[in-house]
């Protein structure tokens, strides 16, 4: 898997993990803008068996592009799972760089290179929507409103000072991701990437934000849900209640 013409120096090879469940209209759409905005990397998609023939349209697209992969789970088990799949294939294919990007384009692959650029110095960039530069375009405001208090909310409960702890648009490096224990993270849904923050920092990692400007999908229906917003309420609160806190890594 690695090689050096897949190689971003000095990063090394860099793989773009896209979760999809129901994606048919935005799969290809977004293959083709990672692959215009950083022709370097390696794309795999993780789908969970979408009725609407994401997957299928998946294997299409790996059959024009060696380098897009695509991986097939039995069933929707959730965004968490979803990337820790993607993430343990990754480790063990030998990529050096993982990429969080979502399906529906709010993540602009167009921001991709400043995201690595920041890893030279960081163990874990978040493109953030909260920092100064950062924002969020046709959002309805009572789903702005919600991100915006989870993330006071993490920042009360867990004393970290990351101000977009929930956003999906990240770049880790291997061995942050090696020395975090995914074989111990159990949040399935949204709250784990606020579980990820906090582990990198937890064992002494720099968490850099760039900002980015996320612009909700245009085609197919967001997987948010009671259930998912639930899951982050109650593990947080735990989180926070059980002392862990974000006391060695650097933000
Ligand atoms: N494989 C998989 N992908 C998921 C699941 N839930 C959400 N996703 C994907 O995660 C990304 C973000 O989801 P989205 O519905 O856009 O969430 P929102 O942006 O917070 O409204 C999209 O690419 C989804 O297709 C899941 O259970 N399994
Ligand atoms: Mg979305």
């Amino acid at each position: 898997m690695r090689s050096t013409e897949r190689s971003i120096a000095p990063l090394g090879a860099v793989v773009v993990i896209i979760p999809t469940y129901d994606e048919r209209d935005n799969i290809e759409s977004i293959v083709t803008r990672v692959r215009s905005a950083a022709p370097a990397v390696d794309i795999v998609i993780v789908d969970d068996n979408s009725p609407d023939g994401t997957g299928e349209i998946a294997d299409k697209l790996t059959a024009s592009d060696t380098r897009v992969h695509v991986m097939h789970r039995a069933g929707k088990s959730g965004l968490g799972t979803a990337y820790i799949a993607g993430f343990n294939w990754a480790l063990e294919a030998g990529y050096d760089v993982m990429v969080e990007m979502d399906a529906d384009g709010s993540h602009d692959p167009q921001d991709l290179p400043a995201l690595l650029a920041a890893l030279e110095s960081a163990d874990l960039v978040i493109g953030s929507r909260y920092v100064p530069g950062g924002t969020v375009v046709n959002w309805p405001k009572s789903r702005e409103a919600l991100s915006r208090g989870a993330n006071i909310y993490v920042r009360l409960m867990l004393g970290i000072g990351v101000r977009d702890a929930t956003g999906g648009y990240r770049a880790y490096r291997a061995r942050t991701l090696r020395e975090i224990g995914l074989q111990d993270v159990d949040s399935q849904g949204y709250c784990f990437q606020i579980d990820l923050t906090l582990r990198t920092i937890e064992r002494g990692g720099t968490v850099t934000e760039v900002p980015i400007t996320f612009t909700e999908r245009a085609r197919g229906a967001s997987k948010m849900s009671r259930a998912i917003v639930l899951e982050a309420l109650w593990r947080v609160a735990k989180w926070g209640l059980t002392g862990r806190r974000g006391g060695r890594g650097r933000v």
